[in-house]
């Protein structure tokens, strides 16, 4: 449907029509980079699900590949579901995947690379005895799926991983040990559990530095590292993640800070973002993680486009040192090899309720970083007003004017700010009463069509002494990836606009305070497209 490819990313990983799910199985192998993707290959809507496969040099230029895995068995003909890899010190591939039998019972099946020396893992073997595992004793049938990556366990040749389930409405983490990927042991303690928040999906468990700025292989252990819980939340659909400390020979990990969001952690990020995985990067030795972005409209609006789905920018994901209680997710670097030439580069002057148009080429198709600084004074005059609270869920948006915020820019607008999504920041006075500065994306005038999500996302963001207020966004035609305070908090908005495409996409930034001017350092890249097509097969 021509009328709405404008819609379509110029720099995002998307097949090139039907729909896409949960990035499965990320990994490294003989110079590529490989990703896996729920797929269904005939239509765009949730179905036949399959293992779409593509692979590229950067993380940025895909090329297709042929489907990975097809539903052609018993144990997994309604769905090969997600699944992860883990790589064997001999390297050895072991992938690991729910199968969603003739029965509707969700096992755990295994497959892997038919010829290790092919660097494009084009043929992928299924186990013959599969499944390796089915639901224990206890645990549903329809609640047990998406194993992790393993990890070296205490003893020699031991490997463990966690597959996500619930008991009740408690979320929990089941935990196997294996040494050989086709038979497996349940441990009788569960990795973490969390009452009332239901079905863990896509669990992610992997260790971060709390010292250096490297990334660490799934199976590191030692002084100097914390490990993060990542579940991703059935009943709302949010990534949640949790960072706390591992002990591996007692099995047990404890979260730094039960009492955040009831020991389930913090979000990945507030926006459209779901069933997102890492893997460790040998090549630059950093942990990488990518991330579902689904669609806010209808399924008739879907299928009548054609595709469903992008994933997001793969993010390096870091230990965040100065807070010590929040990840810094960043694009990967490779991103900007897609800036064309030198940014231009903005000082804003902005008076309370003021927007200035940023004249920019292409601005469907930007790569933004802003700066702001706000009046010493008029925070002082936040922390002695009386009004305390604020969230941008509840708030009314960016329309919505404080003494302190919205400040930010906005971006997929068109010249007459029909369609606008701002991105902002929000300082108010928090419960403890000092200034709490709150990060937000209000998608309520993104788009004039109807029948697509229009809420403000966001949440409270930590800004320590001597720190700007600094956000870094990826437009991408209908996708926005906001990244705040070096990567703190994160929103993802997936936007739907209809007059603010392509050519007529502006740029703006905005202080929309009624009782502060705050300063705008703008600099702007146009990105180029990433021009993902079919890998030329024929050329090998
Ligand atoms: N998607 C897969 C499941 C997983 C869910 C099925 C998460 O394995 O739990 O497509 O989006």
């Amino acid at each position: 449907n021509a009328m709405l490819s404008w819609q379509r990313t110029a720099y995002h990983f998307q097949p090139q029509k039907n729909w896409m799910n949960d990035p499965n199985g990320p990994l490294y192998h003989k110079g590529w980079y490989h990703l896996f993707y729920q797929y269904n290959p005939d239509s765009a809507i949730w179905g036949n699900i399959t293992w779409g496969h593509a692979v590229s040099k950067d993380l940025i230029h895909w090329l297709y590949l042929p489907f990975a895995m097809v539903p052609d068995q018993w144990y997994d003909i309604n769905g090969v579901w997600t699944g992860s890899a883990t790589i064997l010190p001999d390297g050895q591939i072991m992938m690991l995947y729910t199968g969603d039998t003739d029965d509707y019972v969700q096992v755990q099946n295994l497959a892997y690379p038919a010829n290790l020396s092919d660097p494009l893992l084009l043929d992928w073997v299924k186990y013959k005895g599969n499944p390796v595992l089915v639901p224990p004793p206890g645990i549903g049938v329809k609640d047990f799926r998406d194993p992790t990556t393993a990890w070296t366990g205490p003893q020699n040749g031991q490997w463990l991983l966690t597959i996500g389930s619930k008991i009740g409405k408690t979320g929990i983490a089941l935990v196997y040990e294996t040494s050989n990927f086709t038979s497996f042991k349940l441990l009788d303690e569960v990795l973490h559990a969390v009452p009332g928040t239901g079905m863990w999906e896509c669990v992610d468990f992997y260790p971060v530095s709390t010292e250096k700025t490297n990334g660490l292989d799934t199976s590191y252990n030692g002084p100097g590292v914390k490990h993060v819980l990542k579940a991703s939340l059935d009943d709302n659909k949010q990534d949640h993640y949790a960072i706390g400390t591992y002990d591996l020979t007692k099995n047990k990990w404890t979260p730094d800070n039960p009492e955040l969001d009831c020991g389930i952690g913090l979000k990945l990020d507030y926006g459209k973002y779901y069933a997102s995985k890492t893997f460790y990067d040998p090549k630059k030795q950093r942990r990488v993680l990518w991330g579902w972005i689904g669609e806010t409209d209808s399924e008739s609006a879907d299928l009548q486009k054609g595709w469903a789905s992008v994933q997001s920018i793969p993010r390096t994901v870091l230990y965040d040192k100065k807070t010590r209680t929040h990840l810094l997710q960043w694009p990967v670097e490779e991103i900007e090899s897609l800036r064309a030439g030198d940014p231009i580069v903005k000082q804003a002057n902005l008076q309370p309720g003021s927007i200035e148009l940023l004249h920019v080429d292409s601005a469907a198709e930007l790569d933004i970083e802003a700066s702001f600084e706000v009046d010493k004074v008029a925070l002082q005059g936040i922390i002695e007003a009386d009004h305390v609270g604020f969230s941008c869920s509840t708030s009314g948006g960016a329309a919505s004017r404080g003494i302190l915020g919205p400040f930010g820019v906005v971006v997929i607008a068109d010249q007459t700010l029909s369609e606008l999504t701002p991105v902002y920041f929000y300082i108010s006075k928090g419960a403890d009463g000092r200034a709490q500065t709150h990060f937000c994306a209000d998608q309520t005038r993104s788009s004039v069509a109807p029948g697509v999500a229009k809420q403000v996302y966001g949440s409270s963001v930590p800004v320590l002494d001597g720190e700007k207020h600094s956000m870094r966004l990826l437009v991408d035609h209908s996708i926005v990836e906001s990244f705040a305070q070096g990567g703190r908090t994160v929103i993802t908005s997936r936007i739907y606009p209809t007059k603010a495409v392509n050519g007529a996409a502006r740029l703006f930034v905005f202080n929309n305070a009624t009782g502060a001017s705050v300063t705008a350092s703008v600099k702007i890249w146009s990105l180029e497209s990433a021009n993902i097509r079919s890998f030329p097969l024929q050329d090998l």
